[in-house]
């Protein structure tokens, strides 16, 4: 029995990479500096692996921006309109080329784009808040191997005297993962493509074989979600095939986030030499379907018992039971994290300002490979030989159990005493747009802004001198007022009918509102990479939740003093606090997620007694956390818009809730948003072409909807002609007394100089198809 895991955090302890790779970017880091950085990081992860006494190490796993994209270098599927610069390479010696076939800069094309070239589009990896940029498919697709990365980071892991186990995406899940290319039927499906990719994956495999690996381990995630009999037909034949190949090395299949399900028999009945599956969470259910197909008798088992996700410790003898019961059930078993550790911080050790009795209960990548380590050697030796880790592990999760951060009995009581009537409006949607109406008296086609406005340098700064000590908290807060000035005066000037303080005071606003909540924890130093050179430090959901002290009130109502107009009240939901922060392990999500939305409710209901008359929460989230396997997404709709609606239920009719949503794919929930039962939700719908105001129409949606007319997630200034022109496709769809008129997100990363312009042409367009409108609509 032995220790291994699939993926290890690449940022290093200061982000290093980041720091390497932007300034590459910006000039300041030649080729050789940012090669040299990661590969110092890849050689103090598996030196850390190695230590902790992993005894297969993975490779591959590292990336400068994506391993998606990595893939996508791998088998040769450069997408035609980055190919220039993929094989422009002005300084071969020097440029450390990710693979043979492309260079550093078209590498970095394709994850950002150039000022002539858009880049491959982001998505979110299963339901991670890792995003990994989508390969560009289409008939047309040449395959060709490039083993370049996987062979350069396996040879440097054998000279440092490791055993090297290369990881790649899977076949099968880079295909289900990829989309048509520009200009490719919308209905081309990249699984065709199955039988050109394999040949290319078994050069790959016969090459990392040549350079010395053993086993080689294909991730193939997508097979744990609801799979077509076509696709699990394409995974046996997949493994069919790279399994039958004589020169290869051994193969390690590995699923993790869920059940493998139906296609767990599909890959037991093919010639691949083991299987890893998740044994953790929603994943459990493999124990009993590994049983019911027979195990996987001469074949190895990896088991996923250390949960990859989450942050909180094992519960070791837990694990042991259950690898207990796998050994009968394979030829082998080895222990794992259920999947890359890449989706959780990397060492409790480097926090200080968390309770060392609190940081006992944490494990975050570091830690988990120790637990990893413990299981299999108890597993192997007897749990004799780890009888101290033992003790310490129940003494741990009883002083979790047990402390009064855990159970708050007034937070209990209160959330225990909710009846359906706290998750109602007191009048039906109808009744109350009639009192808003009269209570706001605003325009037709109302124009709004998302909530947040720029933030500018000079409010990071004033931000870190706050916790550097350099100014005081009034001078930090005089500095906050003058930018919330500012922003309303220029709404004013600009001609907005609904008002935003701008959040000038807000960083990240999970972060912010988790810092003035009791049950949360923050950290100091843990990143979580989610996308290419950005990181987010999600806190900790570790107790029960308490909102002392109202938490945006202030800012809310000084803006509201400075202006005739209505001050649109700021809040980040309860799915989207959940699904950004580190949830407890020890009740269901729908508990806590009733503490978030109790909290949070005391927070609208003050805003709306300080004389706010419009409130959004915000839910960007609620889409992404949706579950992965169809049977579990009605239980989770039930809980998530629940909490939505016992957050906003409790205020008077005539006080207006709106709701956001970021991302274009809301065909799955649009029950669910008016499930909600907001009065106004505002969409990103800019780069669709306000398509999804037709879809909300055709999905009988029958209050007021915001799709964005300004994409905010570009530089480009839309015209207001352009504004106005998508104003008309909505309202070809949406009656004008049910059309708003709004960016498609928050303005936070973008230029003051592109706000101006943008809302000023979004205003002269609101005005323009007001204009046109007959009167008395
Ligand atoms: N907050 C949290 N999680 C999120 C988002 C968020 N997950 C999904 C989505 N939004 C991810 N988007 C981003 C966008 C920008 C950054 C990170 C995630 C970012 N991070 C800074 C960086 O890496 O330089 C660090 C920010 C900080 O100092 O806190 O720019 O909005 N929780
Ligand atoms: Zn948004």
């Amino acid at each position: 029995v032995r220790a291994t895991v699939y993926g290890y955090p690449r940022q290093g302890r200061e982000r290093e990479l980041k720091k390497a790779v932007e300034g590459y970017w910006k000039g300041r880091v030649t080729a050789d500096e940012l090669r040299r950085t990661a590969a110092e990081l890849r050689r103090a992860n598996w030196r850390q692996l190695a230590d902790a006494g992993i005894h297969e190490v993975p490779t591959g796993d590292f990336s400068y921006y994506d391993h998606v994209l990595d893939t996508t270098v791998m088998v040769g599927a450069v997408p035609e309109r980055h190919r220039a610069a993929a094989e422009a390479d002005p300084a071969p010696s020097s440029r450390p080329r990710p693979s043979a076939g492309c260079s550093l800069d078209g590498y970095f094309a394709m994850a950002r784009g150039t000022q002539d070239v858009a880049p491959l589009e982001m998505t979110k990896w299963f339901d991670t808040n890792y995003h990994y940029l989508v390969p560009e498919l289409g008939p047309g697709t040449v395959f060709r191997a490039d083993p370049g990365k996987q062979v350069t980071e396996l040879r440097e892991a054998l000279a440092l005297g490791h055993r090297p186990r290369p990881v790649l995406v899977g076949p099968v899940t880079y295909l289900l993962l990829a989309k048509p290319a520009p200009g490719v039927a919308a209905d081309f499906d990249p699984l065709t493509l199955l039988d050109r990719l394999l040949p290319v994956y078994a050069e790959v495999l016969a090459e990392l074989r040549a350079a010395g690996a053993e086993w080689v381990q294909l991730d193939e995630p997508a097979l744990v979600q609801d799979r077509t009999p076509a696709e699990l037909h394409a995974a046996a034949r997949a493994y069919r095939g790279l399994g039958g190949l004589t020169d290869r090395p051994r193969l390690l299949i590995a699923s993790y986030f869920d059940r493998l399900g139906d296609a767990l028999p599909v890959l037991a009945g093919t010639p691949v030499d083991g299987l890893a599956l998740d044994f953790t969470g929603a994943a459990a259910g493999n124990l009993d379907d590994l049983a019911a197909v027979g195990g996987l008798p001469g074949k190895r088992l990896v088991a996923g018992v250390v949960n990859g996700r989450n942050i909180w410790i094992n519960d070791l003898e837990k694990s042991l039971a259950t690898l207990g019961t796998l050994l009968g059930l394979a030829g082998h078993v080895d222990v794992a994290a259920s999947c890359s550790l890449l989706h959780v911080p990397l060492d409790t050790a480097a926090e200080h300002d968390i309770d060392p009795q609190i940081l006992r209960w944490l494990a975050f990548a570091r830690q988990k490979t120790t637990e990893v380590v413990t299981l299999a050697r108890g597993l192997g030796q007897g749990t004799e030989t780890i009888a101290a880790e033992l003790a310490a592990n129940r003494a741990d999760l009883a002083s979790r159990a047990a402390s009064p951060i855990t159970r708050v009995p007034a937070v209990r009581a209160r959330a225990a005493a909710v009846t359906d009537r706290d998750t109602r409006r007191s009048q039906p949607y109808d009744r109350r747009a009639a009192a808003q109406r009269a209570h706001l008296s605003l325009p037709l086609l109302p124009t709004t802004t998302i909530g947040s406005f720029p933030q500018t340098g000079e409010l990071r700064t004033a931000r870190a001198d706050l916790r550097a000590g350099r100014i005081d908290a009034v001078a930090y807060e005089e500095r906050i007022k003058a930018e919330i000035q500012e922003v309303i005066s220029f709404q004013e000037k600009a001609g907005l009918d609904v008002l935003v303080h701008g959040e000038p005071e807000r960083n990240d606003m999970v972060q912010y509102f988790a810092e003035q909540l009791t049950g949360y924890l923050a950290t100091q130093h843990g990143w979580v990479q989610s996308y290419g050179t950005r990181y987010v430090r999600p806190p900790i959901l570790a107790g029960d939740l308490a909102r002392p002290e109202p938490m945006t009130v202030r800012w809310t109502t000084y803006a509201q003093s400075l202006t005739g107009r209505p001050v649109k009240g700021m809040l980040t939901g309860p799915v989207t606090m959940l699904a950004w922060s580190f949830v407890r392990d020890d009740q269901p999500l729908a508990d806590t997620a009733r503490q978030v939305a109790l909290a949070l409710r005391d927070e609208v209901n003050d805003l709306e007694k300080a004389g706010t008359s419009v409130i959004q929460v915000d839910e960007p989230a609620l889409r992404e956390t949706l579950p992965l396997r169809a049977d579990a997404r009605p239980a989770y709709l039930a809980w998530a818009t629940e909490a939505f609606r016992l957050t906003t239920g409790g205020v008077r009719p005539a006080t207006q809730i709106h709701t956001h949503m970021c991302y274009a794919e809301f065909g799955d929930i649009l029950a669910a948003i008016e499930d909600l039962d907001a009065d106004v939700i505002s969409l990103e719908a800019a780069r669709s072409h306000m398509q999804i105001a037709g879809e909300l129409a055709e999905a009988g949606y029958s209050r007021e909807a915001g799709p964005g007319v300004y994409d905010i997630h570009s530089p480009r200034v839309p015209g207001a002609d352009e504004a106005a022109a998508l104003l008309r496709k909505g309202l070809a769809a949406l009656p004008p007394e049910r059309l708003w008129v709004n960016p498609d997100c928050g303005l936070k990363t973008r230029g003051w100089a592109e706000v101006r312009a943008s809302l000023e042409n979004l205003v002269t367009a609101a005005r323009t198809v007001r204009a046109t409108l007959p009167a008395g609509s």
